[in-house]
């Protein structure tokens, strides 16, 4: 076959623009808010069913990140290959990160009385990272927002028979009015990350697209930015799918057909800050769900929860360092890269990732066999040339023409300088 024939798959076509984003495929997301304060998960007010007086009392009125430097933020992202970012503008909590008109429930209004946003933005921006705003559907504070069984008040009867007197359309005004004036003020976001439609629980009813005017609001949005990206958790599929912690077995598709994706995932269990949580995954393990990922067409989307002095941790700054090292001599595997050619088979224990516009393969090496590494079937006929991708060192080999397989002998040692080599093929 030639190599313009062979079958490299291209996502449906989405309504906002994704050009960027299938090229640049690694982000971060940031989660941050006076859960933080807690240090015990983003969640904390629902596992301990925390009524927001208290809540409020504890952490909205102690909260006073001093250390906060968005720059240093910026620059850890920028230094570990992240083309964008996403923060939460807003999570479940309910608390807001910039200096809304809608709410005194902002940062301006705490002991650290300043908008956090408007300099995040500024910081990433001129960093040339793209801007993504997560912007939570829920709302654990705003006094219209009901019970459902996501709620943290959702054993509380006194509090259930409030309900009567909460009026669940204003809360979603205020949720369309809130995305309007964010979208305005920090005009051109490029990725609106709403989180989530709840389904129907015990004795609660869901909120999902009816309730949200999930159609309203999308149009609403277009208006302002007809290129934003929207994800799917309005429960109106629109730029992109969103599997959250695990790795699809395939390109993510929707009715059969491949689409646009990413997965999000946290360093550790938690997204918000979590001090004691031990279960932080390695630089490794973080490298192969990135390269995972692109060799299945999607994008990584990285979580760092910073605390609660507007610190990324120590342990976070360490996985992105060891990301960092390895992006800067294999980011040529990434950007740009998706899927290889369905006809190609890739050798245990590795990876394709392939470029179509510069028609190179990348062979990522999870292991690092003795001797040798054979390529057989399809691509062997397309190779030309083959260097190991972190010093372009030539990598010689023997093409076989009888069983159409190409053999690369190995140096018994795995290159110094890649934790997991690379080798760039060249296709003809
Ligand atoms: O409940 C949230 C959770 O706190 C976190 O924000 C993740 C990130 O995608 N989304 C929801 C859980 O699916």
């Amino acid at each position: 076959m030639r190599l313009e024939d062979l079958t490299v798959i291209k996502p449906a076509p989405t309504p906002g623009d994704t050009s960027w984003f299938t090229h640049d495929r690694f982000g971060m997301f940031i989660h941050w808010g006076l859960y933080a304060l807690g240090a015990r998960h983003e969640w904390l007010k629902n596992y301990e069913r925390i009524p927001t007086e208290i809540y409020d009392e504890k952490y909205f009125r102690h909260f006073d990140p001093d250390l906060y430097d968005p720059a240093l933020w910026a620059d850890a992202a920028k230094d570990a290959g992240m083309k964008y970012f996403i923060i939460t503008t807003k999570h479940h909590e309910g608390f807001c990160l910039w200096d809304s008109a809608y709410t005194d429930y902002k940062a301006t209004n705490t002991p650290y009385g300043k908008d956090i946003l408007t300099p995040m933005v500024e910081a990433f921006r001129s960093r040339g990272l793209r801007t993504g705003f997560y912007h939570s559907l829920l709302d654990w504070h705003h006094p219209d927002y009901t019970v459902d069984h996501c709620h943290p008040m959702r054993d509380n009867e006194e509090y259930i028979a409030g309900d009567k007197d909460r009026v669940l359309s204003r809360y979603v005004e205020y949720l369309h009015n809130q995305t309007e004036e964010l979208l305005t003020r920090y005009d051109p976001v490029d990725i609106i990350w709403f989180d989530f439609s709840v389904g129907p629980g015990g004795r609660f009813a869901g909120k999902g697209k009816e309730v949200w005017r999930s159609e309203e609001l999308i149009e609403k949005i277009r208006k302002i930015n007809p290129k934003i990206m929207i994800d799917d958790r309005l429960q109106i599929d629109q730029d992109v799918k969103t599997p959250e912690q695990y790795m699809p077995d395939g390109w993510y598709k929707v009715n059969g057909v491949p689409v646009v994706w990413e997965g999000c995932h946290t360093f550790s269990g938690s997204w918000g800050y979590y001090r004691d949580e031990q279960s932080w995954k390695s630089v490794d393990q973080l490298l192969k769900m990135l390269i995972d990922s692109v060799s299945m067409g999607g994008n990584l989307l990285l979580n760092v929860g910073p605390t609660g002095r507007g610190e990324f941790d120590e342990r976070a700054y360490d996985r992105l360092r060891g990301i960092g090292k390895w992006m800067k001599r294999h980011s040529r595997s990434i950007y740009g890269c998706t899927q290889a050619p369905l006809e190609f088979e890739c050798p245990r224990d590795c990876r394709y990732t392939y470029n179509p516009d510069t028609k190179r393969l990348y062979l990522h090496m999870y292991s690092w066999p003795f001797g040798k590494i054979r390529l057989t079937g399809e691509v062997a006929e397309h190779v030309e040339y083959i260097q190991i991708l972190s010093d372009a060192s030539e990598m010689r080999f023997s093409y076989n023409p009888e069983n159409k397989t190409v053999d690369i002998p190995l140096p018994i040692y795995k290159p110094l300088g890649a934790d997991i080599p690379v080798l760039e093929i060249y296709l003809k």
